[in-house]
């Protein structure tokens, strides 16, 4: 498929990288681009070369936010009853293989938000992460006020939120936003590597690996550790888990089938 506002690429036929590519807007994110990410994680989810994807933006830029012309004149009643500007966010939630937001430059607002629905980010030394939301007279909608508490606690989220002032790398390591800062040259060097890393492994652990981290968002402890222990026995009925561990005994790398 054709794309106008996404670049869209594969690394040794594993790894899928899509790139946001609204230049002059620094990749504000519009109705297109939500579509048109939407329908490539989608479409490296279910390829079955596909182990890992990559989502990331220009060195300026991952995402500047919202696209704010085109939401600008919105009425209540366009953006609630048309769902405008939130009803295409969700689909990277729907991904099931691992997605790692490579980030340089602003990610602000949307842009905040999109980086935070990705599985963990990986920022360059350059990034720049905020929820401004509040400068243009609305609050962040798409999930920044429930992911960043969640993220970085509520003193820091309530500070971003409330000021709209923007966090750099290093504050967003050691806040916990991010999981690596990197030189700018190195960033997709490093994400690559990651991914290339995560597609070696069992793609069946990885997904479940992925599901039960993230039911530590959705639910309370003793349920989320029963819901870990099921799939943690599921495993035992995958060849991969005879694989891995027959491998480890017998010292020779892995060879998973997924399966
Ligand atoms: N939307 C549209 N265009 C933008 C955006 C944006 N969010 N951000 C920047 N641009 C455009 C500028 O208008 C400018 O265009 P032009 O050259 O035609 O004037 C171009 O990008 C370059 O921008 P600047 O000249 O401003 O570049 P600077 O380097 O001086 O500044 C900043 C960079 C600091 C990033 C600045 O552009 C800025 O503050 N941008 C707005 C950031 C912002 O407020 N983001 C939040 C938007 S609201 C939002 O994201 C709500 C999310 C809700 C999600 C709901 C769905 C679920």
């Amino acid at each position: 498929m054709a794309y106008e506002t996404i670049d869209v690429r594969t690394e040794a036929d594993k790894v899928g990288i899509v790139t946001l590519n609204r230049p002059k807007q620094l990749n504000a994110l519009n109705e297109q681009l939500m579509n048109e990410l939407g329908e490539a994680l989608k479409a490296f989810d279910a390829d079955e070369r596909i182990g890992c994807i990559i989502v990331t933006g220009s060195e300026k830029a991952f995402a500047a936010g919202a696209d704010i012309p085109a939401m600008a004149k919105y009425s209540f009643v366009d953006a609630y009853k048309g769902d405008y500007i939130t009803r295409n966010w969700e689909t990277i939630r729907s991904v099931r293989k691992p997605v790692i937001a490579a980030v340089s430059g602003y990610a602000l607002g949307g842009g905040c938000e999109l980086a935070m629905m990705c599985d963990f980010i990986i920022a360059a030394d350059n990034a720049k992460f905020g929820q401004p939301e509040i400068k243009l007279g609305v609050i962040p909608g798409a999930g920044g006020t429930q992911r960043l508490p969640r993220a970085v606690g509520k003193a820091k989220a309530m500070d971003m939120a409330l000021t709209g002032r923007m966090m750099d790398a290093q504050e967003a390591e050691r806040a916990s936003l991010v999981s690596r800062v990197v030189p700018l040259d190195k960033l997709m060097e490093e994400a690559i590597g990651a991914a290339l890393l995560i597609s070696s492994h069992s793609l069946i652990a990885t997904m479940a690996a992925k599901e039960s981290v993230n039911r530590a968002f959705e639910s309370g402890l003793s349920d989320g550790v029963m819901f870990e222990r099921r799939l943690f026995h599921a495993l035992f009925a995958t060849q991969d888990q005879k694989e891995g561990m027959d491998a480890f005994i017998n010292k020779r790398p892995a060879a998973f089938a997924n399966r």
